[in-house]
């Protein structure tokens, strides 16, 4: 694995035990091994070439292993992070308590990382339902309000796991011919340009909302997901922003 270039830094956080290791081996190997992953001072690495569409991705996965009670530590792996997988365990109500945090300390210090929230252990509940201890209808309205993707998987059986790193791996790419477009970096859109007037009628001069609202029209029609505006503030555009989409003939 040595000298390959990695594209996107995804990081795992979690309480301890949730399951984050066993994903890692899971998605890297396509194995589980029962009892816990010895834990290692730092993290550890894993580099997952992922194919979207006829593009190659390569993901850099950093497990968090050993750190999960050391804060300080584990900011240091989500630094740069263009995703962070936060992880619960769907039979334990303290572990999504756990997981807020994270999603809170990603809010405030990773502005640019999307957040994906993943239950873990669903075979659990297979054998047993009352094994649940994590609403899911309380989890989807924390994702839609956080902008989080929301996963269920079980590292045992492997529901749902291919299907998450699939959606990182997607969402990069989507997300990255967004900026090359735009020339832009992520992060929240500027302010109003100043030329805006009243009315919401503008000069035709295309300032930088315009051009990311061009952009993800542009990306909309090729076919990208929806969500991935929405959840950038992009497709909520102002009459502003229309009437100006409008004399730039994009609608
Ligand atoms: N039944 C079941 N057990 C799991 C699953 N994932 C992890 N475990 C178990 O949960 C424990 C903690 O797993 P580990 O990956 O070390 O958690 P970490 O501390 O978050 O890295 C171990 O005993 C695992 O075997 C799963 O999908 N299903
Ligand atoms: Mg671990």
């Amino acid at each position: 694995m040595s000298g390959r270039r990695v594209d996107a830094k995804v990081v795992l956080l979690g309480q301890e035990g949730v399951g984050k290791s066993s994903l890692v081996e899971r998605c890297a190997h396509r194995r589980f091994r029962p009892g816990p992953y010895q834990n290692t001072i730092g993290a550890a690495f894993v580099a997952k070439v992922m194919s979207v569409g006829e593009q190659t991705v390569t993901l850099g996965i950093w497990d968090t292993a050993g750190s999960e009670r050391y804060e300080a530590m584990s900011r240091i792996y989500y630094r740069g992070a263009r995703a962070a997988i936060v992880c619960y365990d769907l039979t334990d109500s303290s572990s999504f308590q756990r997981a807020k945090f994270w999603v809170n300390e990603l809010q405030n210090c990773e502005e640019g990382c999307r957040i994906y929230l993943c239950g873990t252990k669903s075979d659990l509940l297979e054998e047993d339902r009352r094994k649940r201890g994590v609403d899911f209808h309380d989890v989807q309205d924390y994702a839609e309000e956080i902008k989080a993707d929301l996963f269920e998987t079980s590292s045992k059986t492997g529901q749902s796991v291919d299907e998450l790193f699939q959606k990182v791996a997607e969402d990069y790419v989507h997300f990255s011919a967004f900026q090359v477009m735009t020339g832009e970096r992520a992060g929240p859109l500027p302010p109003p340009a100043p030329s805006a007037q009243p009315g919401g009628i503008r000069a035709p001069r295309e300032g930088a909302e315009d051009k990311r609202c061009r952009v993800s029209m542009e990306l909309r029609a090729r076919g990208c997901p929806a969500e991935l505006w929405s959840r950038h503030g992009i497709l909520v555009p102002t009459g502003a922003r229309l009437s100006t989409l409008a004399q730039l003939g994009h609608r």
